[in-house]
């Protein structure tokens, strides 16, 4: 028999690869997700993350309703082939819970892949670029002196580089200070909290903030800072040229980026490194921006972006303009997503670095993985696929909660972006 069930190959037959079981998992470990498991005949496993914040179920019902049927019966190992179908084939193009559905599949079935063939996903991508993924943490504090003796903290356990966010004097909620003293959970109720915004006291604050940075620790240290969609384009250009003697390693979406000609406007008048694109969820999003070279960091990552299958194409279209990854990576991206994004950063030649807000400890229990941090780096494992796996025993302890997140207005009452 020539056919192509019959054909032996380092991955199994086709029947071997079958997909036989497909399932989505919501758990709350700390912190809602989703995730979306895949099972061969020959009884391999793979896992991808669904999760979408604030929207959770709306990705589990898509998978549910609208994937799960349609992977059954289908061969694991023609990723590129299924990613083509459920893109093309939804006729509906794009938009974050097509995409977030898609990446998740996708991520799961490298997984496989990665397990038929007994390689970790680094190897299966073209093999490492680097040893271990420069990351920043998240230093907050609710005023100077407290966001700068977090910084100190990062610093001490091993940072290179530091995102900085602080209170604005002013300002009753600013975006990225956490209420507790763990990291930042923004999704905090179940309907969205109302916060206020008010851009002259921040644009008048925030080069205090990292004058006061670099006083208190040097030259040498790099820092971030997320502007989370507040400014209009002329604004950013301001805030940019005026952190221009801190030299910020970015400063990250600045202005909304609907309209990507609104970057030409920024970059005229700052070389402030910019970096935008975790609410992007393809290359279409950022054409305009990459090929005139508008932004330095592309931060589209693996579980909103389609999945490795569709990010490789972004990351490898913006080698070609000098744009650099920086990977979303905040705490509503699970494990998951983080694993498959570690052996991606190994991997890609532009690389830039990889932001890491450390999980709770019950989300870890959860999702137990290989990756590991050490000095300022982490270092995906060297287990098959992307070395993530999911305890469902322990996942089903932590049923869903529903969960929004934060809205802004203006300080007279206008709706703003948060
Ligand atoms: O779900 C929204 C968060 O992921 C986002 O607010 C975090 O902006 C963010 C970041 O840069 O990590
Ligand atoms: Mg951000």
């Amino acid at each position: 028999m020539t056919t192509e069930a019959a054909i032996h190959t380092s991955v199994g037959t086709h029947r071997d690869r079958e997909i036989v079981a497909a399932e989505v998992i919501v758990t709350c470990p700390a912190r809602n997700f989703v995730t979306l498991k895949i099972v061969t005949r020959s009884g391999v496993t793979g896992i991808g993350d669904a999760t979408l914040n604030g929207r959770e179920l709306a990705v589990a019902s898509y998978l549910k309703d609208h994937v799960v049927p349609n992977l059954i019966g289908r061969d694991a190992g023609r990723i590129e082939d299924t990613w083509q179908f459920f893109y093309r084939g939804a006729y509906w193009r794009r938009g974050p819970v097509t995409m977030t559905a898609i990446a998740a599949v996708d991520v799961a079935l490298w997984d496989i892949l990665g397990k038929m063939t007994k390689q970790p996903l680094y190897q299966l991508l073209g093999g490492r670029s680097r040893e271990g993924a420069l990351v920043y943490g998240h230093a907050n504090g609710k005023d100077i002196d407290e966001c700068s003796a977090e910084v100190g903290k990062y610093v001490a356990l091993g940072y290179k580089a530091i995102r900085a966010q602080s209170g604005v004097p002013g300002i009753k909620k600013a975006y990225g200070i956490s209420n507790l003293k763990n990291a930042y959970e923004p999704a905090e109720s179940e309907l969205p909290l109302e916060t206020v915004w008010s851009t002259s006291k921040y644009l008048e604050f925030v080069p205090k903030l990292f004058e006061r940075l670099r006083n208190d620790h040097g030259d040498e240290i790099e820092l971030l800072h997320d502007v989370h969609h507040r400014l209009t384009p002329i604004e950013a250009a301001r805030l940019g040229k005026s952190l221009e003697p801190f030299h910020l390693f970015w400063m990250e979406d600045s202005t909304p980026a609907e309209n990507q000609r609104s970057f030409e406007l920024i970059r005229k008048h700052t070389v402030t490194p910019l970096a935008v694109g975790e609410v992007f969820n393809s290359i279409w999003d950022c054409k305009h921006l990459i090929e005139n070279q508008l932004i330095d960091y592309i931060r589209t990552t693996i579980v909103h972006g389609g999945g490795i299958t569709h990010v490789r194409r972004l990351a490898d279209f913006a080698a070609l303009h000098g744009v650099r990854t920086g990977f979303h990576g905040a705490t509503d991206l699970s494990p998951a997503c983080m694993g498959a994004a570690l052996h991606f950063d190994a991997w890609v030649p532009n690389f830039g670095i990889q932001e890491y807000m450390r999980h709770a400890p019950e989300t870890d229990e959860v999702f137990p993985h290989d990756y590991s941090f050490k000095d300022g780096r982490l270092f995906c494992g060297e287990s098959p696929g992307h070395g993530v796996t999911i305890d469902e025993k322990l996942a089903a302890k932590y049923p869903y909660s529903p969960k929004q997140l934060p809205v802004a207005r203006l300080e007279d009452g206008t709706m703003w972006d948060w």
